[in-house]
């Protein structure tokens, strides 16, 4: 829709004080057809209004999507440097590629990329990730930690920590991890984090944390071959969710949580990791690129590893992988 339109449409519906508004008068408003005010009404649908239309009423606007602007996000923020500055874009293909452009530009820590809507959202190995407006969080923090390149995965484990916290923070939903990057409720993912490096040889230049959540879809929003496996806070709690409170609250928790990690290294985030895990001590199947292990798991390492004890009591470090529980 043309922004002028869509201006004047608006206006239409503010003017109608949420009383009902007739195609015809809309028409009138804006100069058009009703035919086109229809087509309007569509893509204003599309967009996440909610549009209320009645036979010889005409229409009214329920509700208006709520969206993650960076006023959404800063307003009330109780934190120091994570989100004080904040890009945000309605549509993007992946919020991953923006951060790496700004971390490139020299943006600083903390800086957050969010978007309503990922057009080619990915997950690791450059399997798609399924982002729709208005209805999850899709964003990319970027870090300067200064630490060396072998732990970088610590942070994933320290993200997802931080995501379990402010899922509890906002809802009543106990979320678990399975290692090393979902968050599942009710063995269901709803949440999936995608670390990625801008390194030179043993130096991090920046550390680029990807994380959706799947916030406000329904079950019939998820394609059809991700709805056994995917879930979101609406589906498991029932009640829509305020992205933007979900982003302050990761913010504020990752922060607490980063400084301690900087301060005193790994060891307090792994106790936390280990208490939100959901596998610890039972045997899964774990697929690397070369091959399949079952085992028990049996921890993490300091690293952020998981160990893995086979049926002969072989102990197999993995470090990459798809886990089956
Ligand atoms: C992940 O990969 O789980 C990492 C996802 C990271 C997404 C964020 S969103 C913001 C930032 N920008 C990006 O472009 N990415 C990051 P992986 O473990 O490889 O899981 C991918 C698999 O999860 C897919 O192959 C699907 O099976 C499934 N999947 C895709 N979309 C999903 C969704 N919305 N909810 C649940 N499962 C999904």
């Amino acid at each position: 829709m043309q922004s002028d339109v869509r201006t004047k449409l608006i206006e239409a519906f503010s003017n109608a004080n949420g009383t009902f508004i007739s195609g015809q008068q809309i028409a009138d408003y804006i100069g058009c057809s009703r035919t086109a005010v229809w087509k309007h009404i569509e893509d204003l649908r599309t967009e996440g209004y909610v549009v209320e239309a009645v036979r010889n009423k005409g229409y009214r606007i329920i509700t208006t999507p709520e969206k993650v602007t960076a006023n959404e996000i800063q307003l009330g923020l109780q934190t120091k440097i994570l989100g004080k500055k904040v890009h945000y874009e309605e549509s993007v293909e992946t919020t991953q590629k923006i951060a790496h452009k700004l971390s490139n530009e020299g943006a600083p820590e903390g800086t957050l990329v969010v978007a309503e809507e990922q057009r080619g959202g990915k997950g690791r190995l450059m399997r798609p990730w399924y982002s729709p407006k208005y209805t999850g969080v899709w964003m990319s923090l970027i870090l300067r930690p200064s630490i060396p390149f072998h732990q970088a995965p610590q942070l994933t484990l320290l993200a997802a920590v931080a995501v379990v916290r402010a899922i509890e923070n906002t809802t009543e939903l106990k979320p678990q991890i399975k290692w090393p990057n979902d968050i599942l409720i009710n063995r269901k993912k709803m949440t999936g984090i995608l670390t990625e490096l801008q390194a030179e040889s043993d130096r991090i230049h920046s550390v680029i944390v990807g994380i959706g959540i799947n916030v406000n879809q329904q079950k019939s929003d998820f394609p059809e071959e991700l709805q056994e496996t995917a879930t979101s806070l609406l589906i498991e709690g029932g009640k829509k969710v305020s992205r933007a409170k979900v982003i302050q609250e990761f913010l504020v928790c990752f922060e607490v949580l980063y400084n301690q990690y900087l301060e005193e290294g790994f060891l307090p985030i792994k106790k936390l990791w280990e208490k939100y895990a959901i596998s610890l001590g039972q045997e899964i199947k774990a697929t690397t690129i070369n091959t399949t292990i079952i085992g028990k798991a049996i921890g993490i390492t300091d690293d952020g590893v998981l160990l893995l004890e086979d049926r002969s009591g072989k102990i197999h470090s993995i470090y990459s992988a798809d886990i089956h529980i």
